[in-house]
């Protein structure tokens, strides 16, 4: 699937910018408001945009890219599904002479020439921002606490950094455990159904911490259809921040929020026209965000933008 015109010069016309976006999949709200947000900026900025959807597979990623590599497009953006392997693709594009633009999530490439710039939010510290709402919550208390935790799609820079966030955050209270933690691979479906295994395996639990709002939403109803209340029997923190995740907030739902924009095209197409001019740009540019809690649910919830 494409948007906007499709030249046959794609990369040849110096008039109009081709920029070639290889988006990780459609796997939650986040994601659909960050392309979104990718195609009408590219629009606004009259960019050409050539799109793909790797539906969470590497392998359909890396062959997007060839594919913009061959077209010669004037830019590659992309997200990458996992953070490791690739470091053959992008030394494809450095040897076209494309520059490429991290979009979201790092690789795990020391050869930081192989791209210009990563555009992002930092997930180690949203994962410590849902361990200090915790350990506020906890504070004075000294019974033990039983965590399950729903990580995000494996070997995902925002489920790697996360766990790893909200890990070293907690480890120097003892009573907090983390009793069971499996993949929900960022998706509704994958949420409840893992929800529903903790549950049955696990009666004593305490807390859910979900690494994004899409599982917390499925393991809602995992809790419900088990008879229990979410937010209350069981408290639940998450991260992203979509709409549907403040309204079960306002419902008392679930109890926080860490912020994590996915409205990157703006500064997206002001990066890939300037990195076409030539100007030099940062080599890490970070997303602002806050923390939301219930209380704030209701005031913020008309103006949430995703
Ligand atoms: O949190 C999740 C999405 O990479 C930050 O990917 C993104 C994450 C986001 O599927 O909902």
């Amino acid at each position: 699937c494409g948007d906007g015109t499709q030249d046959n010069d794609a990369g040849g016309a110096d008039d109009k910018i081709v920029l070639g976006f290889a988006q990780v999949g459609a796997e939650s709200g986040w994601r659909t408001a960050n392309t979104k947000s990718i195609q009408d900026s590219a629009r606004a900025a009259g960019i050409e945009l050539q799109f793909s959807d790797a539906q969470q597979k590497q392998e359909n990623q890396i062959k997007a890219i060839r594919g913009y590599i061959q077209q010669k497009v004037d830019v590659i953006a992309f997200s990458p599904v996992v953070n490791t392997g690739w470091d053959p693709v992008l030394k494809e594009a450095k040897a076209a002479g494309i520059p490429v633009i991290l979009t979201d999530r790092a690789v795990d490439s020391t050869d930081t020439s192989l791209y210009v710039t990563f555009i992002g939010s930092d997930f180690i510290v949203e994962g410590q921002r849902a361990a200090d709402w915790l350990i506020k919550e906890y504070e004075g208390k000294t019974e033990p606490v039983n965590i399950v935790e729903l990580q995000g799609s494996p070997g995902a820079a925002p489920a790697i950094d996360r766990k790893k966030g909200f890990g070293d955050a907690i480890a120097a209270n003892p009573n907090f455990k983390i009793i069971a933690s499996q993949t929900g691979e960022f998706t509704r479906a994958k949420g409840k159904e893992v929800m529903t295994a903790f549950l049955q395996s696990n009666p004593d639990i305490d807390v859910l911490y979900a690494h994004n709002d899409d599982m917390a939403l499925g393991a809602i109803q995992a809790i419900e259809e088990a008879g229990k209340k979410p937010g209350t029997d069981i408290k639940i923190i998450s991260i992203d921040g979509v709409k549907d995740a403040f309204q079960a907030m306002v419902d008392g739902k679930i109890n926080v929020v860490v912020e994590c924009n996915p409205l990157l095209g703006p500064q997206l197409m002001e990066l890939v026209q300037k990195v076409v001019k030539g100007e030099t740009v940062e080599k890490r540019i970070l997303t602002e965000e806050g923390v939301f809690t219930q209380d704030q649910a209701a005031a913020a919830l008309p103006s949430r933008q995703y």
